[in-house]
């Protein structure tokens, strides 16, 4: 499976449109509701205070996190009045349209007799988890710790009794693990003052700033002050709330713990980290060294459900680690615990399965440093000083791994779970790693290559092409876009639960301009072209070409159909042409329109695959 195919996020947070009211117009991630294109977030640098330089350095060394979403929706697990609730469970109050005082009745239920922060904090430690970020209160506004600020809090609310944030925290120090918090700082659904909750009370009598001063000022204080040393605080949809809002937190959090880390959804730009959408590993192009973490649920809901069997695979959950790793940032993956307090089965054992990868193969992911080669067909890199560690995802045909431009004189090369010294060529091509025969398909074989000077940057020298593999592909996110074009983010809706981001072109509306890639072909031949885009009626019948050279191969667009919120978009998958390579070496791959005026289409991808 490919990681870029994984975009598994939820209708509940795009649904959630706010009906009327000018401060709603917007929705719970605060984009207008019929807005399909998104603006790309950033990922570069930012300076920091010597505190937080400090804990992002922590944070950076992790890489690996336990997200959780507990909260009385465990209880309901998905399903209230009888009916099932598909998508993310923490969102069944608003998805049910239910009211606040029915609602809380779930507390009444909440009894999680079998929670053991100690038996949790031993998993993660054998799942390989550094550190942890559990709900201390979700949008249904309930808090899962004791609680001056409301009495819907799990000590005064329900008949449990028992601060588990309290119990985590001790527990977390004792196995070394570090605690965060997520809390959601603008949707509170049982506070009239808050925001979301449009089926119950009316939004324009909504006093933000009381319920701000009132509960979340003081809960914020609470988690800061009541628990030890928080790594982070992970505030969600801000939604259309004002700046003056997230920079209070901000210099609340800071003052009460200056090394506590906030990401980018306290809102406003005022995070210290980028928090990409749910479900997103930013494109390599797009990383240029700023600090994020990227979120992923284990299956298809953020929150217990009693119905989603869908746990992402060992293999996946290792793709997705890796990934992250070599794109420099780090992978929280979540889960959520039911009513009484336990670990799904599901994900339990494969989460172990992940720990036991990492027992052998950690020093790959821990303490690593973002790759410093191109897209190469065979998996991802990561490096950590003069050692570069080839994650082979996809095993080549010829059993042979290239590194293109490798050119730092290498030393050694081996695998990371044992065994004696690999055979390996190195020229002034790069260099090829012969990988063992035999040896048993893994989730991820590592490769370490020691070298006499850390392997340099050489991240633009192309996308390597190799025959080897099947369809290779070269994505829009990691084009090269001529003056006029412009790169935006697309969210749409897959489907019931999964909503999709791709990176499209907006501007490619004249032959003057274009989408380019540079590539390096490994070895000379023929490669079909195929093109994945989404397009309209108005765009059906306009023309395109793909250049190499002097090799011209025209196409017409065929409709998919426009692109929708809260809608799939289709995304056609269209063959063009051959391309011939007469020789190894750098090429330019561009596709541009045949005549000016109109946008040509929305384009996420070309692919070149290997052709006899
Ligand atoms: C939010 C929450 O609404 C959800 O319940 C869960 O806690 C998740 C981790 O975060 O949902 C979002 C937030 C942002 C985006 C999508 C869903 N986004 O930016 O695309």
């Amino acid at each position: 499976m490919n990681v870029r195919s994984l975009s598994i996020g939820m209708l509940a947070a795009v649904m959630a449109t706010a009906v009327g009211g000018a401060a709603l117009a917007q929705d719970s991630v605060g984009a207008p509701p019929e807005q399909t294109h998104f603006k790309v977030s950033s990922y570069k640098p930012m300076s920091h205070d010597a505190a937080t330089a400090k804990a992002l350095e922590r944070f950076n060394d992790d890489r690996y996190s336990m997200f959780i979403h507990w909260g009385i929706y465990a209880q309901a697990g998905g399903v209230i009045r009888g009916k099932r609730y598909y998508g993310a469970s923490e969102w069944l109050m608003s998805n049910s349209k239910t009211p606040s005082a029915e609602y809380l009745e779930l507390a009444k239920d909440f009894n999680p007799v079998d929670f053991d922060a100690r038996a949790w904090m031993k998993t993660m430690k054998a799942a390989g988890f550094r550190y942890m970020v559990i709900t201390a209160k979700h949008h249904d506004g309930f808090a899962m710790f004791k609680s001056a600020a409301s009495p819907h809090n799990i000590v005064d609310g329900t008949r449990f009794g028992r601060d588990p944030l309290k119990e985590l925290a001790e527990a977390a120090k004792a196995e070394g693990i570090g605690l965060g918090f997520y809390y959601s700082q603008y949707q509170d659904w049982t506070e009239p003052n808050g925001g979301g909750n449009t089926w119950e009370f009316d939004p324009k009598k909504a006093d933000f700033e009381e319920y701000f001063n009132r509960k979340v000022v003081p809960q914020v204080t609470e988690l800061l002050t009541n628990y030890g040393p928080v790594r982070e605080i992970w505030f969600d949809t801000p939604g259309p709330m004002p700046a003056e809002y997230s920079r209070r937190l901000r210099d609340l959090v800071k003052k009460l713990q200056p090394g506590c880390l906030l990401n980018s959804r306290i809102g406003n730009d005022l995070g210290d980290y980028t928090s990409p959408s749910d479900s997103e590993i930013p494109p390599a192009s797009l990383v240029q060294g700023g600090d994020w973490e990227s979120v992923f649920t284990h299956n298809r809901s953020w929150g217990y459900s009693a119905f989603d069997n869908d746990f992402k695979s060992t293999n996946t959950l290792i793709r997705l680690l890796a990934t992250s790793a070599s794109r420099g940032g780090n992978f929280m993956l979540n889960m959520g615990p039911d009513g009484r307090g336990r670990f799904p089965d599901g994900a339990q054992k494969r989460l172990l399965a992940v720990g036991a990868w990492l027992k052998v193969n950690g020093d790959s992911i821990y303490g690593t440093t973002r790759s410093p080669l191109p897209q190469t067909p065979w998996g991802v890199a990561t490096q950590k000083g003069s050692r570069l560690y080839l994650h082979v995802l996809d095993r080549p045909a010829d059993g042979v791994v290239r590194a293109p431009g490798l050119t730092e004189p290498v030393t050694k090369v081996s695998l990371l779970a044992g065994g004696g010294a690999l055979r390996f060529k190195q020229d002034a091509g790069g260099l090829s790693v012969t990988l063992p025969a035999g040896t048993a398909p893994s989730d991820d074989l590592v490769v370490v290559v020691e070298t006499q000077t850390p392997v340099a940057a050489r991240r633009d020298q192309g996308i390597v092409l190799s025959r080897a593999y099947g369809r290779q592909p070269l994505d829009v996110a990691d084009a090269t876009l001529s003056p006029g074009v412009k790169l935006d983010a697309i969210k749409t809706q897959l489907s019931v639960d999964d909503l999709r981001k791709f990176y499209t072109p907006v501007g490619l509306d004249d032959p003057s301009k274009s989408v380019s890639w540079t590539v390096q072909v490994e070895q000379a031949g023929d490669y079909h072209i195929d093109l994945e885009y989404s397009a309209t009626k108005a765009q059906a019948g306009h023309e395109g070409t793909v250049e190499v050279g002097d090799q011209k191969r025209s196409f017409g667009v065929i409709e998919t159909g426009a692109i929708e919120r809260r809608k799939p978009t289709f995304l056609t998958f269209q063959p063009v042409g051959i391309l011939h390579f007469d020789k190894p070496g750098r090429y330019q791959v561009s596709l541009r329109p045949q005549a000016s005026g109109q946008e040509l289409f929305a384009l996420r991808t070309l692919y070149l695959t290997p052709a006899n």
